[in-house]
């Protein structure tokens, strides 16, 4: 029997992460996070890219563009979609998990899910750094991964 999996070793891996600003008080602990995990395994920090963009609609577009690009190995995607009174979550929660995921498809790389899709302000909160952990953190550690595993396979 032959098993592959990726070990957490993020030495000489280029991310890049794309962080959707609205929600940015839970966005940016997830990118706290996010990079504590890189830096934690190894990551260089000029092997991390950075990318702001109003919201987790616009995520899918930019993070297709940088895993087509060969500059980078893996895409994080962080941000947080929170339920309000009308139906815009749905479509916002739901365009950012589909199009994170085609663009995961489209450009075989990992392009890894980290954006929050909560029914309360409180529910993120616990998911950026208190009760329920770190997505962000959790979301890099995927990308290490996946990446590996990615890598070995060819
Ligand atoms: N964007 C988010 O990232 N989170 C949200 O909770 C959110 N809500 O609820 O509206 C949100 N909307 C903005 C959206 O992502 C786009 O930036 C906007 O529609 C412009 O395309």
């Amino acid at each position: 029997m032959k098993t592959i999996e990726g070990v957490l070793d993020a030495r000489g891996v280029r991310f890049a992460i794309v962080l959707g600003r609205f929600n940015s008080l839970i966005g940016e602990r997830l990118l706290e996070g996010a990079i504590d995990c890189l830096d934690r395994h190894g990551a260089d920090a000029d092997a991390i890219t950075v990318v702001r963009v109003p919201g987790a609609f616009e995520i899918p577009l930019v993070a297709a563009r940088l895993a087509a690009h060969e500059q980078y190995d893996a895409v994080i995607c962080l941000g947080a979609v929170i339920r309000g009174s009308t139906p815009h979550f749905e479509y916002v929660a739901n365009e950012a998990a589909k199009g994170i995921a085609h663009a995961a498809l489209n450009s075989g790389k990992p392009v890894i899910f980290g954006v929050l899709t909560c029914d309360t302000i409180e529910q993120a909160l616990e998911r950026a750094g208190t009760k329920a952990g770190n997505k962000g953190w959790d979301a890099a550690m995927a990308a290490i991964e996946t990446a590996d595993v990615v890598k070995k396979i060819g």
